[in-house]
């Protein structure tokens, strides 16, 4: 499918830049060329995948623009699929803006955001899971986050969803043939080997939805939230964490007010860490909607860091805080480990019989390694031991498995419990669509729409 207008846009970021790209991408491609590109040497023919050193003039004036190397890329050869015109200027807003609008003059049309990877994909050159995993690539964190999408882009997503999808053709080709026959020929021993051939992929999709967690957690990393009753150190935690005297640490309780946010990064995740007030019964109505903020933000944390003062009693305070965070991903921390044990830490494991508290210093630093192996394996736990071969990140991956299990499963009960193909096959053709969806073989409009439109422009 080769579409017929030819568009425009600045590819690299607005601002001051050694070069700033314009990429063409259409029928017109080459005719800009020709119109507005003005080589030092006699060139009579453009070569494909050539680098050309000159001007660019405006048509008009003659007036020349900028000095510039550009590249034509003829279809099918190109990121888009399609002639392709690469113009690298000099890398200041200006200069791009007037070669930007001598090329609109000359026909062609500004791009929409995403809409050289929508050509791509819609002329074939990448599967929907490769489109995505540019956007990926581009917003990547983490050495992590940007391993999973290179293998992505690779097409290793889109190569698992496929072996999978043919699988599951091979079981609907037999349901659908024996639709025809009747009630007695039903086969026992083939119904059994279907029904085994699903469970193994609904077992596979299984395990990439597992990677999921994991996956999300490398791409956006994860909430930790520091907590604990006021005067425990929770400040001089963050700080040491942090690695630097971010928060405002006094000897007085309820410094903290509201709270502080920090990104820090513990074995390649990137960790989004809060400060907050500490919690008792509020004092005044500052207090109070500092405290109400720290429930706020511990009800979507991903990991609770709870603050105890090994220096001091345990209080009601403390107690209500651990059985608040029982549920929870919790590291259970006693700080102060520099001043003589007060704390009865009999009452502590009684408490919380299945985490291990674990002693630091906020002030001399003891204990924070250890701190930060506790927060990642919290991270990470949940996790299943199968092994999946690729990793998901993307929510409407996830999804679509999510249904394609669904259904799958459905189905092979509908398969054992002998019931007529019609409706296991019903169920297993969905199923295959809804993978579809992953690779881009069963999408609509709506859904390219909104994957795009998260890509920037020019990409
Ligand atoms: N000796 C010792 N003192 C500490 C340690 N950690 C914190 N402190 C002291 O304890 C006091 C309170 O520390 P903060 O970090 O402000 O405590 P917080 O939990 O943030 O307190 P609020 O913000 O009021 O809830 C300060 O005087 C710190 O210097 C530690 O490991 N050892
Ligand atoms: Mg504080």
């Amino acid at each position: 499918m080769i579409l017929k207008d030819t568009m425009v846009a600045i590819a690299t970021p607005m601002g001051v830049g050694g070069i700033g790209i314009i990429r063409v991408s259409g029928p017109l491609s080459e005719e800009i060329a020709r119109l507005l590109f003005k080589s030092r040497k006699q060139v009579d023919n453009l070569m494909t995948h050539h680098l050309y050193h000159g001007d660019i003039i405006s048509p008009e004036t003659g007036a020349i623009l900028d000095e510039v190397m550009i590249t034509l890329m003829r279809k099918p050869h190109s990121y888009t699929g399609e002639d392709t015109l690469e113009i690298s200027c000099h890398g200041g807003p200006l200069i791009l803006q007037a070669v930007l609008s001598e090329v609109i003059k000359a026909g062609a049309r500004p791009a929409e955001p995403g809409e050289f990877t929508r050509r791509a994909f819609l002329n074939n050159r990448l599967d929907l899971s490769q489109a995505e995993a540019v956007a990926d690539l581009i917003m990547a964190k983490t050495e992590r986050g940007l391993e999973a999408a290179v293998s992505h882009l690779k097409g290793e997503l889109a190569k698992k969803i496929e072996f999978l999808r043919t699988s599951i053709i091979d079981v609907l080709a037999i349901l659908e043939t024996s639709i025809d026959f009747s009630e007695e020929d039903a086969d026992i021993e083939r119904n059994s080997e279907i029904a085994g051939t699903i469970q193994a992929v609904v077992d596979e999709l299984h395990a990439i939805l597992m990677t999921y967690e994991r996956g999300k957690i490398y791409r956006h990393g994860l909430d930790a939230v520091i907590t604990g009753k006021p005067n425990v150190g929770k400040s001089s935690l963050f700080n040491r964490l942090l690695g630097e005297k971010r928060a405002i640490v006094t000897p007085i309780p309820g410094t903290t007010r509201d709270f502080i946010e920090e990104f820090i990064v513990i074995r390649g995740i990137p960790v989004r860490l809060a400060d907050t007030a500490g919690i008792r019964y509020p004092e005044n109505i500052i207090e109070q909607e500092g405290i109400a903020l720290v429930r706020e933000k511990l009800s979507l944390a991903d990991v609770v860091i709870i603050v105890l003062d090994g220096s001091d009693t345990l209080t009601e305070e403390d107690i209500e805080i651990i059985e608040k965070n029982r549920t929870r991903k919790t590291a259970l921390v006693i700080n102060k480990m520099d001043l003589p044990r007060v704390i009865n830490i009999e009452k502590v494991r009684q408490l919380a019989p299945d985490l291990h508290p674990l002693w630091i210093s906020a002030k001399c630093g003891d204990g924070i390694p250890a701190l930060k192996e506790v927060i990642y394996t919290l991270a990470m736990k949940q996790e299943d031991n199968r092994q999946a071969t690729v990793m998901i990140t993307n929510i409407r991956h996830k999804t679509a498995i999510e249904k394609a299990v669904v259904l799958l499963s459905q189905a092979r009960n509908s398969i054992t419990g002998g019931l007529s193909p019609e409706l296991p096959a019903l169920d297993v053709r969905e199923a295959l669509d809804s993978l579809g969806e992953i690779v881009g073989k069963t999408v609509n409009e709506d859904i390219l729409d909104r994957i795009f439109s998260t890509f920037c422009i020019g990409k």
